[in-house]
């Protein structure tokens, strides 16, 4: 089966497929379709909606979508949903990630506390909904280190590793995820409806 994944992150689409081999994920683009789509919501859950309905509405199959960010409980859970917008969507992520470590310079140990966090909706064929959540729980790092992953990855520091987030191997990274949690329990419900 066919399955449309409504994103423009290049990332996600390489790290979902990794994560669901057997699924037949293309993306938008792929499918022809060019959506620049606002997300107005507050909630993950609420912008995952949004990016996956936008896309349904064109083509009316399975769609499956993404939203996600870093909460970093220092800041009050900044960046959160707003993760991909801090500081100016054009800024550099060598920019968001040391402004990030500067701002919790007087924090130590576990007030460094912050999570990845992916919510991700699925649309049936029937416009019915799932919605299924993962975490990554790690420490704000002190320094940017790695180059593996994309985004917030460099100072994602995972204690049980000893390595950032972009240390570890991106085979690592899809066990062991926020997005790789949500995907595999996606799976499942996935698998459960479509037997009935
Ligand atoms: P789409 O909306 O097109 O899917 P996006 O990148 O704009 O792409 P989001 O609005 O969900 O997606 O923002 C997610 C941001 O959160 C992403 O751009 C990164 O900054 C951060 N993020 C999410 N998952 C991450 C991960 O696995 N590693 C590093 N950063 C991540």
């Amino acid at each position: 089966k066919r399955i449309i994944f409504a994103t423009g992150n290049q990332h996600k689409l390489e790290e979902i497929r990794a994560i669901l081999p057997t699924f037949d994920i293309i993306s938008a683009k792929e499918a022809g379709i060019s959506l620049d789509i606002e997300e107005t919501g507050t909630t993950f859950k609420e912008n995952a909606y949004i990016k996956a309905k936008a896309i349904w509405n064109i083509t009316g199959g399975i769609v499956l979508s993404d939203d996600s960010g870093l909460e970093v409980d220092y800041i009050g859970g900044e960046p959160g949903v707003y993760s991909s917008r801090y500081m100016g969507e054009d800024t550099s992520y060598t920019v968001k990630n040391q402004n990030i470590i500067e701002r919790l310079h007087n924090a130590k140990g576990n007030e460094r506390s912050a999570r990845f966090r992916a919510c991700i909706c699925a649309i049936l064929e029937d416009g019915s909904t799932i919605f299924t959540e993962g975490i990554m729980e790690g420490l704000i790092a002190d320094h940017i280190l790695g180059t593996n992953g994309f985004g917030y990855d460099p100072i994602l520091y995972l204690p049980e590793y000893n390595k950032t987030s972009a240390e570890i191997s991106p085979e690592e990274k899809n066990k062991i995820s926020h997005r790789a949690k949500a995907l595999i329990a996606m799976k499942q419900k996935l698998e459960e409806n479509y037997e009935n």
